[in-house]
């Protein structure tokens, strides 16, 4: 796409969503460092993601995780939500802090724990009737550590029997978002390690079942951007979940790392027809910001996607294909790295113009003196929910 004028259009419809635990205090398990001023309950989650989303103009939309953000009242908060001009967004299941789960969850060997967990599951499926919620994001810590442990094909029935049943659950907007990971917790094997058993559970399951791709959840070297190719093309990609690693699930700020994966990511979607509304690929953010000040850091990791995308819808797709069509290597990479080596940031700060925000988004925030209003008004900030 070369015409600016489409190029910001696309720009400025293009929804990330932001996680209710970027916003709490996190760590690793060795120290969470508290910061002043974050939130304690949910509700000032959603107040710190509305911040992002007023400075940037493309965040209205808030992932929770549960029982993290369990809260009453969720017509309560889904009403302070739209107050605050932003929408609930997935509603992320928690199956892995609970002791019950020590040996899996939906997986687990005993029909009593594997109850439980399928349970929780459909509770979030309530949460999402109660708050509008259009997105079920799974995860399963489950696996096993050590060879013999456990049956590993049995696991896979088990389940799958799981996800079938709360597929049947699941209303006519609302979908399933599969999310897999390599390893970690379980260190021998996972039973949703890699987007193929994924994207194989989702096909069995049908049409509103989609695949998560976790930027972190890889292994080094992997390419990302082909399964990024291969789900579009198959109506199989669901979400992201947009983090920076440098050795494993670092949880470290989207584009922070790697801004050239993150272009090639976004050239997939791009090309592939991703950004489309129509498609509903989700734009999560998945992150914790444990030195850096957390609302800040969110809205630098918007702006970084931002800026992937930017790259990815200047690339001269005519002369690309040209170039692909007459096999030269050398030209069609050449068409790429133009795009990748574009300084898109005056282009995004005339769309922030357009959009009447300030045009550098970050700076914005840190002189709005929020940062230090709430640093005095909240005493007692929570944790995110993990790296104690
Ligand atoms: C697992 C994961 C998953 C969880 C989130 C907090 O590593 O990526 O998405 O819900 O972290
Ligand atoms: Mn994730
Ligand atoms: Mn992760």
């Amino acid at each position: 796409m070369s015409d600016v004028s489409a190029v910001k259009a696309a720009l400025k419809s293009q929804v990330i969503e932001t996680p209710s635990w970027g916003y709490g205090n996190s760590g690793t398990r060795f120290k969470v460092f508290a910061q002043p001023g974050v939130p304690r309950d949910p509700f000032e989650k959603l107040a710190d993601a509305a911040q992002v989303h007023a400075h940037t103009g493309v965040a209205p939309k808030v992932s929770l995780h549960i029982p993290w953000d369990r809260v009453e009242d969720y017509a309560a908060l889904t009403r302070y939500a739209e107050e605050l001009g932003l929408r609930i967004g997935a509603i992320n299941s928690n199956v892995f802090q609970d002791d019950d789960f020590k040996l899996g969850s939906v997986t687990h060997p005993d029909p009593k724990v594997r109850r439980k967990a399928t349970d929780h599951l459909l509770e979030c499926v309530d949460i999402m009737d109660a708050t509008g919620s259009p997105d079920l994001k799974l995860w399963f810590s489950d696996g096993t550590n050590y060879p013999g442990q456990d049956d590993i094909a049995g696991r896979q029935d088990r389940l799958a029997e799981a996800l079938a049943e709360v597929y049947e659950r699941l209303g006519d907007d609302q979908r399933m978002l599969l999310e897999y990971k390599l390893f970690e917790p379980a260190f021998y094997t996972t039973d949703v390690p890699d987007w193929g058993t994924s994207y194989a559970h989702c096909l069995k399951l049908g049409p509103k079942a989609q695949v998560v791709v976790d930027t972190g959840h890889h292994a080094p070297g992997t390419n990302i951007e082909f399964i990024v190719a291969f789900l579009l093309r198959e109506g199989k990609l669901g979400a992201f979940d947009f983090n920076s690693r440098f050795y494993a699930d670092d949880d470290l700020m989207a584009g922070a790392a790697d801004p050239f994966q993150l272009f090639r990511i976004m050239h997939e979607v791009v090309k592939n027809g991703g950004l489309k509304t129509e498609t509903n690929v989700n734009f999560m953010l998945d992150q914790c910001h444990n030195i850096e000040a957390k609302i800040p850091a969110v809205i630098r990791s918007v702006t970084n996607v931002q800026e992937a995308t930017a790259k990815a819808l200047l690339i001269d797709t005519e002369a690309l294909s040209a170039a692909q069509r007459s096999g030269d290597v050398l030209a069609s990479n050449g068409v790429l790295m133009d795009a990748f080596n574009t300084d898109v940031r005056p282009l995004l700060a005339e769309v922030r113009e357009e959009l009447g925000l300030a045009r550098d988004p970050f700076a914005a925030y840190l002189a709005s003196g929020n940062q230090e209003r709430i640093a005095a008004d909240r005493v007692g900030g929570e944790q995110a929910g993990w790296g104690a």
